[in-house]
């Protein structure tokens, strides 16, 4: 039954339904009972397997189809009237051709299926950031996860009243075939349609397509921005708060950092670290002039593989109750759930990802890389209290980093606003698992953006300068961290996880202007001695103030290389990237140049 009189709503479930032509079109109302009966239903198909009630309450597993495992990003289309709305970073198609090849595609799709219509809301309801959603699948597993992932239900309806201003999203499984597989927005419209997956990032078109792709469009119009950020609290022993914001690409450690647990020195002091968000956050600027942050998610969306109790022991226990898991492998003896790094020992008698018997001395993996966990916001043990504030939270420092073996230091901060949105334009990770392709291979990202802006990147980049000068002297900070850099054996210089609070505390710090940096080339470094490293330990031995030093180094070859690297992306942007960012390039340039001798002429 419908749940609203909101006649563009009505009209559009209609057209659509008219198009795709289910059997049965069933409304998502949030309730309990509804989903205990979707449960059942899933389970009933197999499209969910219940596992360990006693272990795991609430918990299923999911596999989904062996060739779709990952966002496509070539698959991924931004759909603007004018090809340059889009940019050269965004695979294009026009919006006209897309929706009548699409069109053709969903015709029928959802034949012999039930279409399920779910509104949600981006943010909280009463939140001046909240943003409604309606999103039709044909998929229960996508009904489910949104249920976790966002505010799901008929008070989302109630905060769109009879307004026409929801984002119009339209899925279907349909076969799954991967070379008709298409997830295309456009922006102008309010819209996405994806079609021919069943993965995560592809169909739970709240998050990336909503709450990046197309927010980050509305973001440019209305004066806010979209962003690939976590968002945490750092609470000291006086109990004043601190939030931050990073930006690390797919599979960077996000969600590792939103929920760190500090070192016991740290924790025995009183210091304690509360998750806001872990993947995306949406920001304003406030009545007081500061930068505000909310998490529009309600749930998290993580990489099983190397969680475990000692990683990151708070999402391990956010997935105890309630959560579904995509892609790890089950283990028999008891259906409870596995993946690499969860512990020393595998199980013995499991099935992989795929569901097939798995050997351990086979070499293979029993979950895939990308299999992740989707886990409801309420369950994370260290929830900010201010996970449900609408105002949000006051942002002081904004990171950026990626996966980088050599190159970037542990930490360095921009010399001004302007300077750290050219450290964000100019952010280069290594690949992973959670976009299908290549893995391990170094490529520009900007802000962890490169799969998520939903127009031209520079005037993305513009924007960003733009929001700098409405914040003026009460911008926050912008810093550069890489948890990744590596010895010549490919290991770890820096043990990472929790002890990255010491590079944290090290930033507040500089926030609060308690301690002095060193001007380098390309920026602000620590001090060896302000960087408490007391305690640690790294590959099996003590983490000395030499190897610190080490990690704290600039080699000013490799950032000539890089600052090359960046002259080639930059040009590919065109002359829609702002002359700021080329005037930054040329600093950096100019500062990392081989020093010549100076020559002084005329007198002997
Ligand atoms: P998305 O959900 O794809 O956006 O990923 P994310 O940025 O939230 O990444 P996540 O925290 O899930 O971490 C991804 C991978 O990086 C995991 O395999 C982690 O074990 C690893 N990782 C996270 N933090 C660190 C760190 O500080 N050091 C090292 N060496 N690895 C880390
Ligand atoms: C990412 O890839 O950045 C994710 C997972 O957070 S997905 O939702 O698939 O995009
Ligand atoms: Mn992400």
């Amino acid at each position: 039954m419908e749940m609203t009189e909101n006649k563009t709503v009505l009209r559009w479930v209609e057209e659509m339904a008219a198009l795709t032509k289910p059997d049965e079109i069933v409304w998502i109302d949030g309730s309990e009972e509804q989903a205990k009966a979707l449960y059942a239903e899933a389970e009933k198909t197999g499209e969910m397997l219940p596992l360990n009630e006693g272990k795991l309450p609430g918990c299923t597993l999911h596999r989904s189809a062996v060739n779709d495992v990952a966002r496509v990003e070539d698959r991924t289309f931004i759909c603007t009237r004018k090809q340059e709305d889009a940019g050269p970073t965004n695979h294009w198609m026009d919006p006209r051709e897309c929706y009548e090849k699409l069109g053709r595609l969903f015709d029928g799709a959802m034949r012999g299926r039930t279409m399920y219509v779910i509104p949600y809301c981006m943010a909280k309801e009463d939140s001046p950031f909240a943003k409604v959603g309606i999103e039709l699948t044909d998929s229960i597993y996508v009904v489910l996860s949104m249920r976790i992932m966002t505010r799901v239900g008929a008070a989302a309806l109630k905060t769109l009243g009879d307004s026409s201003d929801f984002v119009k999203g339209l899925h279907s499984k349909k076969d799954l075939d991967e070379t008709e597989r298409y997830i295309c927005h456009f922006p102008e419209d309010n819209t996405i349609w994806s079609i021919n997956s069943g993965y995560g990032g592809n169909v739970l078109l709240g998050k990336k397509c909503f709450a990046l792709r197309l927010a980050s469009y509305q973001g440019k119009k209305e004066g806010w921005m979209a962003e690939h950020m976590l968002i945490l609290g750092i609470e000291n022993p006086q109990h004043e708060t601190k939030y931050i914001c990073a930006a690390f690409p797919s599979a960077c450690g996000k969600t590792n950092l939103a929920m760190l647990v500090p070192p016991e020195k740290f924790a025995a002091r009183g210091y304690k670290v509360w998750c806001v968000g872990d993947d995306i956050a949406w920001l304003r600027v406030g009545e007081d002039g500061r930068l505000w942050a909310v998490n529009p998610e309600n749930g998290f969306f993580g990489v099983a593989p190397g969680t475990n109790e000692k990683s990151n022991p708070n999402a391990l226990a956010t997935t105890r109750k309630d959560t579904i898991f995509t892609n790890v492998a089950q283990d028999l003896d008891d259906n409870t759930v596995w993946w690499e790094g969860l512990t020393k020992t595998p199980p013995a008698h499991a099935l992989n990802w795929k569901g097939e018997p798995w050997d351990p001395e086979s070499g293979e993996k029993a979950a895939h890389p990308n299999s992740r966990f989707t886990a409801p916001a309420g369950n994370c043990p260290c929830l900010s209290p201010e996970f449900d504030n609408p105002q949000g939270v006051p942002i002081s420092a904004i990171l950026f980093g990626g996966r980088r073996a050599r190159t970037a230091p542990l930490v360095f901060e921009a010399r001004d606003w302007k300077h750290g949105v050219f450290l964000g334009s100019a952010m280069a990770s290594e690949t992973t698992a959670a976009a299908a392709g290549q893995v391990g291979t170094l490529r520009r990202d900007p802000m962890a953006m490169l799969p998520f802006c939903g127009y031209h990147m520079g005037e993305y980049f513009e924007h960003w300068l733009r929001m700098g000068e409405k914040l003026g002297d009460k911008a926050p900070k912008i810093f550069h961290v890489n948890w990744f850099r590596t010895d010549e054996q490919g290991r770890f210089l820096w043990p990472g996880f929790g002890e990255n609070m010491r590079v944290l505390l090290w930033i507040l710090a500089r926030c609060e202007g308690r301690v002095h940096a060193r001007e380098t080339a390309i920026g602000y470094l620590p001090y060896v001695k302000d960087v408490d490293i007391e305690g640690l330990e790294v590959n099996g031995g003590e983490l000395t103030h030499m190897m610190l030093d080490g990690l704290l180094s600039v080699d000013r070859t490799l950032w000539r290389e890089d600052a090359e690297d960046l002259t080639r992306f930059y040009e590919t942007l065109g002359d829609r990237l702002p002359p700021e960012l080329w005037e930054e390039l040329r600093t950096l340039k100019e500062n990392v140049a081989p020093k010549v001798r100076r020559v002084t002429r005329g007198k002997p």
